[in-house]
């Protein structure tokens, strides 16, 4: 069994379970564990991006953790091809927004999107028309609950 047990190898580790699964599954998760504390990086790497390419729609889930961080954007930072809908869907059932960011180390809200999902169910859709990454993170949960898309 993984055990997350550092912070950037627990991360990647659990990139790593999420890859055998990705091809099948374009409903995002990464298979993040609940239990072991983390830290996601500010400063994600190329290695840090799920490859979502080659797909139309990609989404990526809310998830509650007993551990930190308490809630993640799974899988956190995404790689698409330009042109895919990227689809925020609150599954945990937390309020979260999805709130665009220039610069995931100084999380402010930008113009890109700013958007709500409150419930369970509630979902935000993004058309990647642009090339580069989009950073984002959530209002309530502005400490730990960031990601990135990367448009190719
Ligand atoms: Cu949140």
């Amino acid at each position: 069994m993984l055990v997350a047990t550092g912070s950037l190898a627990a991360f990647a580790l659990a990139g790593c379970v999420g890859a055998s699964n990705e091809n099948e599954d374009a409903t995002g998760g990464e298979g993040f564990e609940t239990g072991g504390s983390f830290e996601l990086p500010t400063d994600p790497g190329d290695d840090d991006f799920a490859d979502r390419t080659g797909q139309d729609v990609m989404e990526v889930v809310t998830i509650q953790r007993e551990a930190d961080p308490q809630f993640l954007f799974d899988p956190p930072f995404v790689r698409v091809d330009r042109g895919t809908t990227v689809r925020w869907v609150n599954v945990d059932g937390a309020f979260h927004t999805v709130t665009a960011t220039a610069s995931l180390e100084n999380r402010s809200a930008a113009d890109e999107f700013n958007t709500t999902i409150a419930s369970e169910g509630d979902s935000f859709e993004w058309d990647a028309d642009g090339t580069g990454r989009q950073d984002y993170y959530c209002s309530p949960h502005v400490g730990f609950m960031y990601g990135s898309v990367d448009v190719n």
